[in-house]
């Protein structure tokens, strides 16, 4: 960096580079300062990171008027504003989306030749910003990715774990989990603000104040609090000027140290105590649509809800005083599923602790500022929190909730007289051997508005899991199908295919997605075709690639069809199904039944909660079954299985492009959505699927011809419960049956046998609620009209060009402009312009 330059003026630098062009020379100008001044770096520093984060702080540099403009402009527009509160954004790398979203692709790619540089190699000592476990919390980052491309005034609200996501390697087969220190290198991308501390209590008791002008107060005192103090990270949007905010909180001790203690001479051991302060951001809770009863997880989800309320009354009463007559009017709060539900008791009691409301005036704003949205049916990812643990941790908070509860229950009484049932299934409060607060119906209880994420899980929820709540409140509910940005997930993961994109149908896809359409003639135009596949081609390169560097392998042939799943391991979404077919592929080979074959290369990657048993033993197979298939020579080029380790949002940036084959074959009713789907979709792959979550919707836009369904529908899987004998279909099924009976065998568990027990034994359960055996005969069916389709190259290509013009439903533009329609109702205002 500093060897080609002979002066290191800035003014004269700018004259040393002749053939760039002015922006050019400014970024080379910058960086080389950052890396000499900022990071203090000279010419024996050949460290990449370095590099990167010269490069990372001149592109931020760009960010910062932009950023305060937006914020200026808002706050001159006293808007109304949405805030997004999420326990979880898993946000990935940020500099290759700024570089886009800034348009600074090509004066980067100019300046870094300059200088001798090379971008990818500087893009990959980036971090992942891992925040979340899965679809929840990509959703939360491709949303306010929109609301900044849309120019809509919303905050989003999070915890800055220290360690995010773990990293995960596989072992012998096995997962093994450790420990993802994303922070350990500094991140550029975020911004410090202590001035903004705000403190939040925990523990301690309630009591009536003795102050006689505030008969019936109530005081929460003797407190252990904690202080939050506010990270705030830039979140740009594409080429429009405006910089939105993400504020993620860090827990702190504060400086009053336990009296007695200390007195007592026990300095280190008072300062030892500060650690449960400091636990609280400390690590992502790895769980992904199931359980997370540990008490830390409520502190961390009251301490994000208090701290961002707070945050939100602070700057309001700055601009209003105490008067929050129209806070309602001004303000809304979007909770990301029931992590941050504690948001709505929490608001009541600052309106009424903290700011003297009465119990109706402060539930009557409560009530019209929250917004709910619902991620999940599956009964074990339904947030209760023992009351006993309430009470030891929030007593103030319990009490307000037992108050909404009798009241709600008293609404419902009126409306239902003398139906005890009911009153006792509505409850905010389940009674049984420990009493537990439900949280989603708090935070239906408390919302305007409360939404699935796809048309049939919304469906779902008003007929079935929140049937009661549905029938009191209809106008409450709503569906917002989920979306992906088409910034990260097109345009800047698979730039070879966006300039195809943009020459033939020009580059407004990019900020509005529904011109994909425009594709469509494309499909029968023979050249454009043979481009398509040729770029899909290198992608596949370019995934093998990353697959040998990963996987320390050297495979070589793009030609196969890449047939992939990836996502968390859970048993709903039935990797298992996928596994058993992999099994039959085997069989096949091994019988000789090799009549039209189509050579496949079957790839696996995602992780399983650490405590989720059965979703490890899933891992374990998959590895087993691959060690068996490649290392068989009669498997040659016909067949290759791959599990690749630590599946993360960065990884999926190189899949989706790279994929012929996308696997959404979750058992129908379970998948509330997925957003894995859109990413294979929009990037041309073909999908093979149950009718479950978005692909419904997939599949009605690309048409039935361009999907390959499979499997019973979600009444029909509820119907079959009662009846259900998955070892008659395993017995009528010859390939399943030959499956079975490898897999019994310990075929693929002859190191270790009766390893895969409990997962046979799930498959011949009657109790099966996944339904794997049920689906198997139709899922071959589906595999083999796939396999016949990829062999037919022109057909193929038809095909996959038909989806990614279909997929313009699929932006998270699209979801969000529906939120601000229906929901939030934001005016869209206009970055100050930079100067
Ligand atoms: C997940 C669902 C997915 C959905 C995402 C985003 C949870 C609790 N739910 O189907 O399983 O796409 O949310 O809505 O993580």
């Amino acid at each position: 960096l500093t060897r080609k330059f002979k002066t290191s003026n800035p003014t004269e630098l700018l004259t040393e580079m002749p053939g760039l062009g002015m922006k050019a020379k400014h970024l080379c100008a910058d960086i080389r300062r950052h890396f000499n001044c900022t990071l203090g770096r000279g010419r024996d520093c050949r460290s990449v990171h370095y590099a990167y984060s010269a490069l990372a702080l001149t592109v931020r540099d760009r960010l910062m008027e932009r950023w305060r403009n937006t914020e200026y402009a808002y706050h001159q527009a006293d808007c109304r504003r949405t805030y997004y509160l999420s326990l979880e954004f898993l946000l990935g790398r940020a500099l290759s989306n700024a570089m886009l979203n800034l348009g600074l692709e090509e004066p980067i790619h100019q300046a870094l030749n300059e200088l001798g540089l090379d971008l990818e190699e500087l893009a990959d000592s980036e971090f992942d910003a891992g925040l979340g476990n899965g679809g929840l919390g990509r959703l939360a980052a491709c949303f306010i990715d929109s609301c900044a491309t849309l120019q809509l005034p919303v905050m989003g609200y999070g915890i800055r774990y220290e360690y995010g996501m773990f990293r995960q390697m596989i072992v012998n087969g096995y997962q093994v989990e450790e420990p993802d220190h994303w922070l350990r290198n500094g991140h550029v991308w975020e911004q410090e603000r202590p001035e903004l501390t705000v403190r939040v209590k925990f523990g301690g008791r309630t009591e009536f104040s003795n102050d006689a002008s505030r008969p019936g107060q109530v005081v929460w005192l003797d407190t252990d609090d904690v202080l939050a103090v506010p990270f705030d990270i830039p979140v740009p949007g594409y080429r429009n000027g405006t910089v939105n905010t993400l504020r993620l909180w860090k827990s702190a001790a504060t400086d009053e140290f336990k009296l007695g203690e200390f007195n007592a001479g026990d300095y280190a051991e008072s300062v030892r105590a500060k650690n449960l302060a400091e636990n609280i951001s400390m690590v992502l809770y790895p769980n992904d649509a199931s359980e997370n009863g540990k008490e830390l997880r409520l502190r961390q989800q009251y301490f994000l809800a208090s701290a961002s309320l707070q945050d939100v009354l602070r700057r309001w009463v700055a601009d209003h005083g105490e008067d929050f007559s129209a806070f309602a009017a001004k303000n809304c709060f979007q909770l990301n599923d029931t992590h941050p539900t504690i948001a709505v008791a929490e608001l009541m009691r600052l309106f009424i602790d903290e700011h003297g409301l009465n119990w109706n005036e402060a539930w009557a704003i409560t009530n019209r500022t929250m917004a709910y949205t619902n991620h999940t049916l599956l009964p074990e990812a339904l947030e209760k929190w023992p009351v006993r643990l309430f009470r030891q941790m929030l007593p103030r908070l319990l009490e307000i909730i037992f108050e909404i509860n009798a009241r709600f229950l008293g609404e419902v009484a009126a409306r239902w007289p003398g139906d005890i049932d009911r009153l006792a299934r509505m409850s905010l409060i389940e009674e049984g051997h420990e009493q537990q607060v439900r949280m989603a119906y708090l935070a239906i209880v408390g919302s305007f508005s409360i939404n699935g994420v796809a048309a049939l899980h919304s469906d779902l929820l008003k007929h079935g899991l929140f049937k009661d709540f549905h029938e009191l409140w209809p106008e409450r509910f709503n569906n917002k199908t989920n979306g992906i940005t088409p910034r990260r997930w097109l345009a800047a993961c698979n730039p070879e295919l966006a300039g195809l994109i943009s020459e033939a149908i020009g580059d407004k896809w990019i900020a509005d997605l529904t011109r994909l359409a425009d594709l469509r003639p494309f499909a029968e135009d023979a050249a454009f075709r043979q481009r398509w596949m040729a770029i899909k081609r290198r992608n596949k390169e370019r995934l093998l690639d990353f697959k040998n560097r990963e996987l320390g392998l050297n495979l070589v042939n793009p030609d196969l069809m890449f047939d992939v799943q990836v996502k968390r391991i859970h048993e709903y979404k039935r990797q298992l199904l996928n596994v058993l077919h992999v099994i039959h592929l085997f069989d096949r080979i091994k019988r000789g039944d090799l009549q039209d074959w189509t050579p496949r290369c079957v790839l696996f990657g995602g992780k399983a909660a650490p405590g989720y048993v059965m979703a490890k033993r899933i891992i374990k197979l998959i590895n087993n079954v691959a060690g068996t298939i490649n290392g068989d020579p009669e498997m040659n080029d016909r067949l290759c299985v791959l599990f690749l380790p630590n599946y993360r949002v960065t990884a999926m940036e190189v899949i989706c492009p790279g994929t012929d084959l996308s696997e959404q074959i979750s058992t129908a009713g379970k998948e509330a959505s997925g957003t894995g789907n859109m990413k294979f979709m929009m990037n041309g792959a073909l999908t093979i699927g149950t009718l479950d979550g978005a692909n419904i919707e997939i599949r009605e836009e690309v048409g039935e011809e361009n999907f390959f369904l499979f499997g019973l529908t979600a009444e029909e899987v509820e119907r079959r419960r009662s009846n259900y004998d998955p070892g008659a279909i395993i017995e009528t099924n010859e390939e399943l049956k030959r499956v079975m009976g490898l897999l019994e065998s310990g075929f693929f568990s002859r190191f270790e046998p009766g390893i895969f027990d409990p997962i046979i034994e799930s498959i011949r359960s009657p109790h099966d609620p996944w339904m794997t055996a049920a689906d198997f005969p139709g899922y071959v069916e589906a595999q083999k009209a796939a396999a016949a389709a990829f062999s037919d190259k022109e057909r193929w290509a038809r095909m996959s060009i038909l989806n990614t013009a279909a997929s313009g439903k699929f932006s998270t533009d699209r979801t969000i402009a529906e939120y601000n329609r229906e929901i939030w109702k934001l005016t869209p205002i206009p970055a100050l312009p930079v100067k």
